[in-house]
């Protein structure tokens, strides 16, 4: 049996976090916050001293929107020093385009022409920033790109907005040679009534429109997806599958909630294996970002416990998966339920003599109705591996 000490984190995972996760003070619509305020400096001690290796954030959650340009150098200088020392890496950054009322009507697809234009700036800053941290990630969450009542706007058009902010933003970091990826991160809903771009499939549409639609792909948050009703892990998949997975938000989340931002793997065990079983199976290599807080009742001793089981519980599954995949007797089920091709024709690329071929074979429907798919069984052996019973 594997010691605990097999499931310390180490750099080669990956494991980020973002500066408001574990920085978040347990405000909610309708309480204070219950944790004093703690500096990005510290959060970097924090997260180093947990065996994390990535610390993320938003121009604001380091810089205040009102800083000089002397307070923000100081504030950055700082900042890059606390990572240095701590051995810290800064994969990615993002902006705030939410928490000021300047966005409550949305920013890239707000109505005002100002609003729309000042979020690009603060966009662009933003995007410095993250350039002199080493950020090489880019996430835009367009948390309040949406409607309470669709009266507002035509749709389209703010579909329209939206890309020509996101055309704008890849020239400019072409143009100062940033190298960013932009990753898209989807919501259906919170803190608008409805946001556009509801789900990761919303963007996968989208970004083939772009102008450099191959700097920009997706990160899918668990939370966000489920909210949806949807599969994270297929979504997921889908992004894999097309090359646009260029980062992902790690929680947890009940069915039919408000976004809860919980402790990866708190909520769903089972469908978070599927998806730890995903992303090690094909080799997804990017930042492995937890985007979640710690409960409210939580101190700051707390806020380490959730970041350490956040980790701990991804290197559990990741064990897990390499075990199902190593389990004999899973591997002879699903070597009988993906069979050889023995007789049946050959439908890879269409071709005259293929489509020949396929029209004149005859099946036999009923043989074929009869192969066993022990689903039950595999599912069960699943369930069996994750409890620890095998
Ligand atoms: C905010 C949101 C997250 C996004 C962050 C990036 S901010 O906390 O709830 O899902 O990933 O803007
Ligand atoms: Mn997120
Ligand atoms: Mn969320």
């Amino acid at each position: 049996m594997t010691s605990s000490g097999q499931y310390q984190p180490k750099p080669e995972h990956k494991f980020s976090f973002g500066l408001w996760t574990l920085g978040n003070r347990g405000r909610d619509p309708f309480g204070d916050a219950v944790r004093p305020p703690i500096s990005p400096v510290d959060i970097v001690s924090m997260l180093a001293e947990t065996g994390a290796w990535g610390v993320n954030l938003h121009d604001n959650d380091l810089v205040p929107i009102d800083a000089t340009y002397a307070e923000r150098d100081r504030i950055v200088c700082d900042f890059k020093k606390a990572c240095e020392t701590n051995g810290i890496t800064v994969p990615m950054a993002t902006v705030s385009l939410f928490f000021h009322p300047v966005f409550r009507d949305g920013a890239f697809t707000a109505n005002d022409p100002e609003v729309r234009a000042y979020a690009l700036q603060k966009t662009m800053r933003a995007m410095d920033l993250g350039a002199e941290l080493g950020a090489k990630i880019f996430v835009l969450w367009g948390g309040r790109e949406g409607v309470e009542t669709d009266a507002c706007r035509r749709a389209d058009e703010a579909v329209k907005r939206l890309r020509e902010a996101v055309n704008y933003l890849c020239e400019y970091s072409i143009d100062r040679g940033y190298g960013y990826k932009f990753a898209m991160e989807a919501k259906p809903n919170e803190p608008r009534a409805d946001i556009y771009m509801a789900t990761t499939g919303h963007y996968l549409g989208f970004i083939p429109t772009l102008e450099h639609p191959e700097m920009v792909g997706v990160n899918p948050e668990v939370a966000h997806e489920q909210m949806a009703g949807l599969n994270f892990m297929h979504g997921v998949a889908q992004a894999w599958e097309c090359g646009k997975l260029f980062h992902i938000d790690l929680n947890d989340q009940m069915p039919g909630r408000y976004d809860q931002d919980l402790r990866f793997g708190s909520a769903n065990v089972k469908s978070t294996f599927w998806l730890v079983k995903f992303l090690e199976d094909v080799g997804y290599n990017g930042p492995r970002h937890f985007d979640a807080h710690a409960y409210r009742t939580e101190d700051y001793d707390g806020v380490k416990d959730f970041a350490r089981g956040c980790m701990r519980t991804y290197l559990i599954l990741k064990e897990k998966a390499s075990q199902w995949n190593a389990d004999k007797e899973i591997q002879s089920i699903l070597n009988e339920i993906t069979p050889p091709r023995n007789g049946t024709p050959e439908v890879g690329h269409y071709s005259e003599q293929g489509s020949a071929a396929l029209l004149a074979h005859c099946f036999d429907k009923d043989a074929m109705a009869k192969k066993r798919l022990p689903y039950e069984r595999l599912d069960q052996l699943t369930i069996d591996l994750i409890t620890g019973t095998r």
